[in-house]
């Protein structure tokens, strides 16, 4: 039988990682980010059949036209990734810029909620899926300059708790994975392109990698129907909290 799942944020990271890990376990995949040949080359890569989906997810009406245009065989969605994000900006609140307060609380929280109630209906009617949200270790406390981050990331925790009671009886499985340090384009971003200063997050200790991540989420979406992950925190050996790294250079 076919299984689908939908990845949001695959054209990098975390999210492309995870979408490599469920094709594995035979998982058709619904791809979306904003960068097309990012999709395009991920489809290419894949072995099996692929929907990429092009939309930015703090566009509300991108978001509804895009998931209300999956084609009728591609509708029946069995795993729910909600795991585009990023930080922007790692500064004191006061001398924080606005807009990328907005960047963050738009597409961690508001474009999160946007995908899970285009998605999540179909799969209380249908009686089954399940819905992994990516949260952080940004969410379970906060450390200095991550203020909104951090609050985003504690906005995803309470998301993901609260839909998992809202769904009990439903059918439907929620579950949050929450990284420590994962080597990506996640600090380019933060660094608005920074090469170097974004180096230097993961320089003296072995950071997780995307595929360590997606390894946790393959394991927790081919759990038995009874069996429901809620919550994880995945970190590097050199990681205890969001401040202490053993770092050897
Ligand atoms: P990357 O920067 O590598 O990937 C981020 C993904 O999110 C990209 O595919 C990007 O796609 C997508 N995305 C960002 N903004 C938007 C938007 N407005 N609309 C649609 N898609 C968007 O970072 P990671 O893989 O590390 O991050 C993935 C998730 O993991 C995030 O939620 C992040 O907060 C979380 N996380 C990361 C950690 C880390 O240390 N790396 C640790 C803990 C959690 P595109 O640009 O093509 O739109
Ligand atoms: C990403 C991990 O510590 O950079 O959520 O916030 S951290």
């Amino acid at each position: 039988m076919q299984k689908i799942a939908l990845v949001t944020g695959a054209t990098s990271g975390i999210g492309w990682a995870t979408a490599v890990a469920l094709a594995e376990k035979g998982y058709d995949l619904i791809i979306c980010g904003r960068r097309k040949e990012r999709l395009e080359e991920l489809s290419a890569k894949l072995k099996v059949k692929t929907l990429p989906l092009i939309f930015d997810v703090r566009d509300r009406e991108a978001v509804d036209s895009a998931l209300q245009s999956i084609p009728a065989d591609w509708q029946s969605i069995d795993v729910l990734v909600n795991n585009a994000g990023n930080a922007h900006g790692l500064s004191k609140l006061q001398d924080g810029s606005i807009e990328d307060w907005d960047a963050m609380i738009d597409i961690n929280v508001k474009g999160l909620l946007y995908v899970t109630k285009a998605i999540v209906p179909g799969m209380i009617d249908r009686g089954s899926g399940h819905v992994v949200n990516i949260g952080s270790i940004a969410g379970k406390e906060v450390y200095p300059n991550g203020n909104v981050y951090c609050a985003s990331k504690h906005a995803v925790d309470a998301i993901n708790n609260g839909m998992r009671m809202d769904l009990l009886g439903t059918g439907v499985k929620v579950s949050q994975v929450c990284p420590g340090l994962v080597e990506t384009e996640f600090s380019l971003v933060r660094f608005k392109g920074d090469n170097n200063r974004a180096d230097t997050v993961y320089q003296g200790f072995d950071a997780l990698t995307a595929e360590d991540i997606a390894d946790l989420i393959q394991f927790i979406v081919t759990r038995p129907a009874h069996v429901n992950i809620a919550d994880t925190l995945i970190l590097p050996t050199a990681q205890v909290a969001s401040t202490m790294v053993d770092k050897k250079s």
